[in-house]
C-alpha cells in the first residue's frame, strides 16, 4: 500500500466542465454510461488522462464519438489511463458494469433492505465509473435513472427533476439536473419503495422550498422530528450566518444500512436511518439531541462543504472541522449551551486527547494517508473533524461574535463555487477583521494536545495579580520537536464573596493592554498565550483573586494549575462561567479518582473523601441550577479520561474506583437521589425540549447512582420505573440501571426488553449495545452468543458498532487479562475485512492504544495485531491503522 502526501499536491491536468450520467439499475447488473466534457488545464497540453476506478468492468470507451481502440487507453486494478488525448476540449464517453446487490463495501452504488442507494464521499465514485476521483474536479452533472418500476417507484438524484416517464417492458425513468457545480463525492442516487413526508420551507427572500424526508411507509411516522430539525436548521442558519438554500427542493433518504451517519449530497442527504427515525416509544432524548445535530450538520454542509467545497481530501477539517463546529451552535442554540458544551468536551477528553498521544496521532490537516476513508471511520475523524472544530470555535473567541461573521461572509465571498484550502479560510477570518493571528496556523499542522500550566500569585501591595503560563505540546509520531502554539485562555477572576472583579488593565511582554471596552470594565477577558512562557499581570487588584482559568474551555488543551482544593470547591459553588463551574468539580473528580486508583493498586483501602460528598451534595440540592447541568455535574469523568491520565492504563483499577465511588455516593446521597427521582419522574406526555430532558437526565442518572446499591427496595422501585415509562429514555435508562448487575432481575428484563421490540431493528441496536458495553464478568462469552442471535448481521454497520462497538468501549472485559477479549476483536476484524473494510477499520482501531497498557496485555494485544497483519487479502484500511499501531 502507497502512502499520499499533502506536499505532493499538483493541479490536476485536465478539468471536467459537464458530466451526464446515465443508469440503468438492474438485479444481475447495472449499467453506468457517462459522458464527460474534458478540459485541458493548460490549453494545447496532451499529458495522459488517468481516471480511477476500483471494481469496475469496462464495456466500452469513446473519445469525441469514436470507440478508442486497445493500444489507446490502459486499465489495470486502480487506473484508466488514455495516453494521449486529443489536444484541446473534448467528449469522453465510457460505459462500465457494475453489481450494487454484491457490494458489502457500502461505498459506490449498492443496494441497502431492497433499495438502491449511493455512498460517495470520500471515494466511492471510482466504484461507480472512471472518474478524476478528487474533490478539486467540480463538474454540473445531470443524471438518467432507469429502472423497473414496481420495485423502484421512486428515483432520486441530486438538484431538480426536470424529466421523468414511462418505458417499455414495465419500467420507467428521471432525469435530474444539477445547476451547481459539485466534485463528485458529492454524487447521489437512491431508487427503491419509498415514500416521503412532505413539508416546505419560506427561505428568508421568499422562496418556497420542498422538503421531502423519504424512508419506508411504515416508518414515516417517525420522521417528525427530523422535519422540525431540518427547518429549524434552515431558519438557524439564515438567522446566524445569512446563509440561505439555493434550490427549491431538499430531500433526505433514511438507509438502514449506511457506515457514517449521514452525507450531505447536494439537495439529497442520504442518512443512517438511526440518524432520521425516532419516535417518543422508540428513540432517546440522546436519540432526538443526535438527529437534531446530523440534520443540522448535514444542512449546514450546503455551504460549508458544497459551495464552497476542499481542494483536497488533506483539507478535510474545512468542511468538517466548520461544519461540526456550526452544528454544535445550532444545538446550543436550541438547548443549553453550557450542557452542549460539556458534553462536547468530555467527548473530546475521553476520546480524542487518549488519542493525541498515541501511535494515530494526527494534526487537524493530516500531512500523509493511505487510505483517505481511514478518516472517517478510524479514531482519526475525531482530529480532524472535532479538534478541528475546536480551532473554528478559536477563531470566535478571537474575534467575537461579529467579527467571525464577518470572516465567515469573506470566506463565501471569496471562495463560492471553488475548492480550498484551511489557509484560504485562515485568511478570509484574518483579513476580514484584519486581525493580528501571530502563530495561529500551527493549530493545523501540530499534531498532539498542547499542555499548558499556570502559575499564580498576588501582590498585596501593588495591588497586582500574575498568571505565568508555561506550554508544552508533547512528541508524537513523525513530530518529535514543536513550536509553541497561540493559545486564547478565557479568564475571569473571582472575589472572595464569589463575584467576577472588574478586569481593567493587564501587563504582557512589557506592553500595557486596557481591557476596559467603551470605557467600562469587563469582567472576563481573552489571554493571547502564544510563547512558550509568557506572563499576565493584571493591576488594581484589590483583593487575592482565585481565577477560573480557560473558560467555556477556551483552547483545546490540558490545563495545569496551582488551584487548591479549596479553590476549587469555591469555584464548583460560585463562578459565573456554568462550564467552568462543572470543570471544578471534573478536576475535584479526577484527582479523587487518580488517588482513589493508586489506593487500589496498593490494596489500601477505599475511602470517599467526605468534603466530595459534600460539594455534590449541594449540587444535587441546588434548585436555581440546571437540572441537565446537575446531572452532568453529578456524572464523574469517563474511565478513558482516567486511563489517559495514568502512566499505565489500568482498566480494573480506573473501573473498581468508579464502581466504588458510584455506590459510595448512592450510600452517601440515598435520600437526596430518591427525592430527585420522585419530584423529576415524566409527564405522561413525551416533550421534547431542554427543560423535560434535563428533568429527565436527572431523574435517571440518580436512578442509575441508586441501583448501584444492593437494596431490594431500590430494585423494586427501578424495576417500577421500567414498566411505568411511557417513553425509550426512560424506559431505557431503567432497564441499564438494572442490568448493571448479573441475575435474575437482569435476565427479566432483557428478555422483557427483546420481545417488546423485536420488531425494531434500531431499539434492538441499543439492547445489543447495552449487554455488549457490560462490566459483569466474562461478558465476552454473552457477546459471542450474540453473534449468532437471529437479530444480528455482521453486514450491517449499526449492528456491528453496537456489539463489537461496544463491547471494545467496556473497559474491564474488552482488556480482560486471560486475552479474550483482545483474541474476540481479532478474529472479527478479519472476518469483517471481507466484507466491509471501513466499517473492520473502526473496529480494529480499538487496538491502537495496547502500548498504554501493562505487558501482560501490552503482548496479547500485539499478538492479535500480529494476527491481523498476517492475513492474505487484507484490506488497505486495515493495513493502514494495524501497522500504524505495532510501529
Ligand atoms: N461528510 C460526512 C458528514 O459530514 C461524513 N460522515 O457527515
Ligand atoms: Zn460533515
Amino acid at each position: 500500500p502507497k502512502e499520499i502526501f499533502l506536499k505532493d499536491y499538483k493541479m490536476p491536468d485536465y478539468y471536467f466542465d459537464t458530466v451526464d450520467l446515465k443508469f440503468s439499475l438492474g438485479e444481475e447488473k447495472t449499467i453506468v454510461s457517462s459522458k464527460i466534457t474534458v478540459v485541458p488545464r493548460v490549453e494545447g497540453s496532451s499529458s495522459p488522462l488517468v481516471l480511477n476506478g476500483s471494481d469496475l468492468k469496462l464495456v466500452s470507451i469513446k473519445v469525441n464519438n469514436k470507440e478508442l481502440k486497445e493500444e489507446d487507453y490502459k486499465v489495470d486494478a486502480r487506473h484508466l489511463t488514455l495516453s494521449s488525448p486529443p489536444s484541446g476540449t473534448f467528449t469522453l464517453e465510457i460505459v462500465t458494469e457494475i453489481y450494487p446487490q454484491k457490494n458489502t463495501s457500502l461505498e459506490g452504488l449498492y443496494k441497502s433492505s431492497g433499495n438502491f442507494c449511493t455512498q460517495c464521499e470520500a471515494e466511492g465514485f471510482r466504484k461507480i465509473t472512471f472518474y478524476q476521483d478528487r474533490p478539486d474536479i467540480m463538474a454540473k452533472y445531470t443524471c438518467y435513472i432507469e429502472a423497473d418500476k414496481s420495485l423502484y417507484p421512486v428515483l432520486l438524484s441530486n438538484g431538480n427533476l426536470i424529466n421523468h416517464g414511462e418505458l417499455e417492458g414495465g419500467k420507467h425513468y428521471a432525469l435530474w439536473e444539477d445547476p451547481f457545480k459539485k466534485p463528485c463525492y458529492l454524487f447521489a442516487l437512491v431508487a427503491g419503495q419509498l415514500e416521503s413526508r412532505d413539508d416546505t420551507f419560506k427561505t428568508c427572500s421568499g422562496r418556497q422550498v420542498a422538503l421531502r424526508i423519504w424512508t419506508p411507509a411504515q416508518d414515516l411516522p417517525k420522521t417528525a422530528h427530523a422535519m422540525y430539525s431540518l427547518k429549524a436548521a434552515m431558519k438557524w442558519d439564515e438567522d446566524v450566518f445569512g446563509l440561505e438554500y439555493d434550490l427549491d427542493l431538499f430531500n433526505i433518504v433514511a438507509v438502514p444500512d449506511f457506515n457514517m451517519g449521514a452525507m450531505e449530497n447536494k439537495s439529497l442527504n442520504l442518512f443512517n436511518s438511526k440518524l432520521v427515525l425516532a419516535s417518543p416509544e422508540t428513540a432517546s432524548d440522546g436519540d432526538y439531541a443526535a438527529i437534531l445535530g446530523v440534520i443540522g450538520h448535514e444542512y449546514f454542509h450546503n455551504w460549508t462543504g458544497n459551495r464552497v467545497t476542499c481542494r483536497d481530501w488533506f483539507q478535510l477539517s474545512l468542511k468538517e472541522g466548520l461544519t461540526v463546529f456550526r452544528d454544535q451552535e445550532f444545538s446550543s442554540d436550541m438547548g443549553s449551551r453550557t450542557v452542549k458544551r460539556i458534553a462536547d468536551v468530555s467527548k473530546l477528553r475521553n476520546y480524542q486527547f487518549p488519542q493525541d498521544s498515541g501511535p494515530m496521532a494526527h494534526p487537524v490537516r493530516p500531512h500523509s494517508y493511505i487510505k483517505m476513508d481511514n478518516f472517517y471511520t478510524g479514531k482519526l475523524l475525531f482530529s480532524i473533524s472535532w479538534n478541528g472544530a475546536e480551532v473554528v470555535r478559536m477563531y470566535k473567541t478571537l474575534l467575537g461574535s461579529q467579527g467571525f461573521r464577518k470572516g465567515m461572509d469573506l470566506y463565501f465571498k471569496r471562495h463560492d463555487g471553488q475548492a480550498v484550502t484551511c489557509e484560504d479560510f485562515f485568511a478570509a477570518m484574518r483579513d476580514a477583521n484584519d486581525a493580528d493571528f501571530a502563530n495561529f496556523l500551527l493549530w493545523y499542522s501540530q499534531a498532539g494536545t498542547p499542555l499548558v500550566k499556570v502559575t499564580s500569585s498576588y501582590n498585596a501591595e501593588a495591588h497586582t495579580y500574575s498568571l505565568k503560563f508555561s506550554q508544552e505540546v508533547p512528541p508524537t509520531p513523525g513530530q518529535p520537536a514543536k513550536e509553541p502554539m497561540f493559545i486564547p485562555v478565557a479568564v475571569g477572576l473571582l472575589d472572595s464573596s464569589g463575584k467576577d472583579m472588574a478586569l481593567s488593565t493587564v501587563h504582557n511582554d512589557g506592553k500595557l493592554l486596557s481591557l476596559a471596552s467603551n470605557n467600562q470594565p469587563v469582567y472576563s477577558t481573552v489571554l493571547r498565550v502564544t510563547k512558550k512562557e509568557e506572563e499576565f499581570v493584571f493591576s488594581d487588584i484589590l483583593e487575592k483573586p482565585i481565577p477560573s482559568l480557560l473558560r467555556g474551555y477556551s483552547a483545546p488543551i490540558r490545563l495545569q494549575s496551582d488551584l487548591s482544593e479549596s479553590d476549587l470547591f469555591f469555584l464548583l459553588a460560585h463562578d459565573s462561567d456554568e462550564f467552568n463551574r462543572w470543570e471544578a468539580g471534573q478536576l475535584l473528580a479526577r484527582n479523587l479518582m487518580l488517588g482513589l486508583v493508586s489506593d487500589f493498586q496498593q490494596n489500601t483501602p477505599l475511602v470517599l473523601n467526605p468534603k466530595f460528598v459534600h460539594g455534590l451534595r449541594s449540587i444535587l440540592c441546588d434548585s436555581s441550577l440546571d437540572k441537565e447541568f446537575i446531572a452532568k455535574a453529578i456524572t464523574m469523568p469517563g474511565e478513558g479520561e482516567i486511563m489517559d491520565m495514568m502512566k499505565v492504563a489500568d482498566p480494573d483499577a480506573v473501573h473498581a474506583v468508579r464502581i466504588f465511588i458510584r455506590k459510595q455516593l448512592a450510600l452517601e446521597l440515598k435520600a437526596e437521589l430518591l427525592s430527585t427521582v420522585e419530584k423529576n419522574r415524566s409527564s405522561e406526555e413525551y416533550v421534547y425540549d431542554h427543560p423535560n430532558m434535563a428533568r429527565r437526565a436527572l431523574k435517571n442518572i440518580s436512578l442509575v447512582y441508586l441501583a448501584s446499591l444492593e437494596d431490594p427496595e431500590i430494585i423494586e422501585l427501578v424495576l417500577q420505573e421500567y414498566k411505568t415509562a411511557t417513553n425509550m429514555t426512560d424506559q431505557f435508562a431503567a432497564l441499564a440501571a438494572i442490568a448493571q448487575k448479573p441475575g435474575k432481575a437482569r435476565d427479566d428484563a432483557l428478555d422483557d426488553f427483546y420481545s417488546k421490540w423485536q420488531h425494531d431493528f434500531l431499539v434492538v441496536n441499543k439492547w445489543f449495545a447495552l449487554q455488549a458495553m457490560s462490566d459483569i464478568p466474562s461478558n465476552v462469552e454473552n457477546v459471542k452468543k450474540l453473534l449468532n442471535h437471529p437479530a444480528f448481521d455482521l453486514r450491517n454497520p449499526n449492528k456491528v458498532y453496537s456489539l463489537i462497538g461496544g463491547f471494545c468501549g467496556s473497559p474491564v472485559n474488552f482488556h480482560a487479562k486471560d486475552g479474550s477479549g483482545y483474541k474476540f476483536l481479532g478474529e472479527i476484524v478479519v472476518q469483517l475485512d471481507k466484507l466491509n473494510p471501513q466499517v473492520a477499520s473502526r473496529m480494529v482501531s480499538a487496538f491502537s492504544r495496547w502500548k498504554r497498557y501493562d505487558e501482560t496485555r501490552q503482548n496479547l494485544a500485539k499478538a492479535q495485531l500480529e494476527m491481523i497483519m498476517s492475513t492474505n487479502g487484507l484490506s488497505e484500511n486495515v493495513f493502514e491503522i494495524a501497522s500504524k499501531s505495532l510501529a
